[in-house]
């Protein structure tokens, strides 16, 4: 790579920092250093820090013209059965045909939890000690199997852990999903600006870039060549979840189906906030147009408005699952004016070095990150669609090492699911006035990963007695 063109295109852009240290660099930490360089669309650069740095405040809270977003009650709550087994008719069949996959978003850093490693090789089940990646990999197999139709797996990685994602899955024989099932590509990545709107450096040879976001996740899809292959494959569905809820039902026919006869492009589940400080994102209509805002967005006393009934009223969270048509996501991954994610900024305190090529470690927010989210798509899907879910069987998230949303919560989660569907599967089972075991146990996705399947799988082979560790597969 020449480097006179690019590094002329940085000195004009005002970004010729960016080679301050070019004279002191190895050839190859330059080549590095080009091709990093080459990632970043300066025009991007200069306009983002116009539009979300110069001329908006540090907080956003544009709530002006919300209203409460309509969503598709359960039946339990009043939604309407015969449409909801309709939706679970629809969702098989397009399974039984194929037309299904799987996709994870696992690029995130996983910072919270202070883990060390790409965040799907966590162990997560209360006796196996399974990671994130291989529930996952157990429900879309089970799923496979049962619909007659194995399904393909797509992974959304980052630079930073990639390739000890490739790892983990080739030295776990891809869980008996088959290579050639198991999509594994990184997403893209923005380089962090100081407020001055300068590209920081992270070290002398190296930008400061960061994931781009799980909105980045829709380019990522084409640039990866994922599409063309679900094309290829008879695939026009994506089952969208992320990699910190075991819980999630990676493929839900019924969520399927909703979507495919609503003709929807893109379509969600909500869940009823359990506390106005709950962390989802909120289901709300702007202008006639369904869009998530986010819960760091919406201030805290809106959140905590209710209606005449006592309800939230804005009460829709947004777990992050999703049903994306494979034409919706090349549309939006094509972009332009009428289709374009607006990136979200981000003050973070981030790690750079002085005019001297010294290491600094700020000890306050320093600059911005920029990042996509994948339901900004939402606005411009065509006839999108929110059907509720129930948090018990579709959401506990491993997010912070202790206290809410924790491996420890995660885990009790997961042993309340187990008893019960073992107790509706006609086991005797003690449990706590919270549903929880007084021991724990375990059930293989493979076994059964919901109460009707563990119900089957019980009739034909239940185990005598409910001992401490039981392991059901
Ligand atoms: C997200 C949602 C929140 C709620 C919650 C449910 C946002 C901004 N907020 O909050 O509304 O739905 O999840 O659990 O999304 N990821 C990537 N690449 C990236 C960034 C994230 O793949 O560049 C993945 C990450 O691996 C994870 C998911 O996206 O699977 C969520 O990321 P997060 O932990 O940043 O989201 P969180 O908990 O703030």
């Amino acid at each position: 790579m020449s480097p006179e063109p690019i590094i002329s295109r940085f000195t004009a852009a005002g970004q010729g920092q960016v080679f301050r240290f070019w004279n002191e660099l190895a050839p190859a930490e330059r080549e590095a250093l080009l091709a990093q360089a080459a990632e970043v669309d300066l025009d991007e650069i200069a306009r983002l820090h116009r539009e979300l740095v110069v001329e908006k405040p540090a907080t956003a809270a544009g709530v002006a013209g919300l209203e409460p977003a309509p969503f598709e009650p359960r039946p339990e709550n009043g939604g309407d059965t015969a449409k909801w087994m309709r939706a679970r008719a629809a969702g098989e069949e397009a399974l039984r045909a194929g037309r299904v996959a799987a996709f994870t978003v696992a690029g995130g850093q996983g910072t919270r939890l202070g883990y060390d490693g790409p965040k799907g090789t966590f162990p997560v089940t209360p006796v196996k000690k399974k990671t994130l990646f291989q529930v996952f990999a157990e429900k879309i197999l089970a799923a496979g199997r049962r619909f007659g139709r194995p399904l393909h797996w797509f992974i959304m990685t980052s630079h930073a852990n990639h390739a000890q994602t490739e790892q983990f899955f080739a030295a776990h024989d891809y869980f008996g999903l088959g290579r050639d099932r198991v999509h594994l590509f990184r997403q893209g990545r923005m380089p962090a600006i100081g407020f001055d709107g300068k590209i920081l450096l992270e070290t002398k040879g190296s930008i400061a870039l960061s994931p781009d976001g799980h909105g980045g996740s829709l380019r990522a899809l084409h640039r990866s060549g994922a599409l063309d292959l679900m094309e290829r494959e008879g695939i026009d569905t994506l089952s969208y979840f992320q990699v910190d809820n075991p819980l999630v039902r990676c493929i839900d026919a019924e969520f399927i189906g909703f979507h495919l006869l609503a003709r929807s492009e893109m379509s969600s589940k909500a869940l009823p906030k359990a506390y106005p400080e709950e962390k989802v994102g909120l289901f709300c209509l702007r202008d006639g147009k369904l869009m998530v805002a986010e819960y760091s967005d919406v201030p805290m006393d809106v959140q905590r408005e209710r209606n005449a009934d006592g309800s939230l009223r804005f009460s829709a969270g947004s777990i992050a699952i999703h049903v994306i048509d494979r034409e919706f996501a090349r549309r939006m991954a094509a972009g332009g004016a009428a289709v374009e994610l607006p990136f979200h900024r981000a003050d973070k305190k981030i790690p750079t070095v002085d005019a001297a090529g010294q290491p600094v470690k700020p000890a306050a927010p320093n600059g911005v990150k920029f990042e996509l989210f994948v339901f900004d798509a939402l606005p411009f899907a065509r006839s999108p669609l929110v059907i509720e879910t129930d948090r018990a069987n579709d959401f506990s998230p491993v997010k912070n090492a202790e206290g809410l949303d924790s491996p420890r919560t995660c885990a009790e989660d997961q042993l309340r699911q187990f008893a019960r569907w073992l107790r509706s599967a006609g086991a005797d089972l003690a449990v706590d006035a919270t549903g929880l075991p007084a021991h724990k146990i375990e059930i293989s996705p493979l076994y059964g990963y919901d109460a009707e399947t563990v119900s089957e799988s019980w009739r034909r082979r239940p185990a005598s007695t409910i001992t401490p560790n039981l392991y059901l597969e």
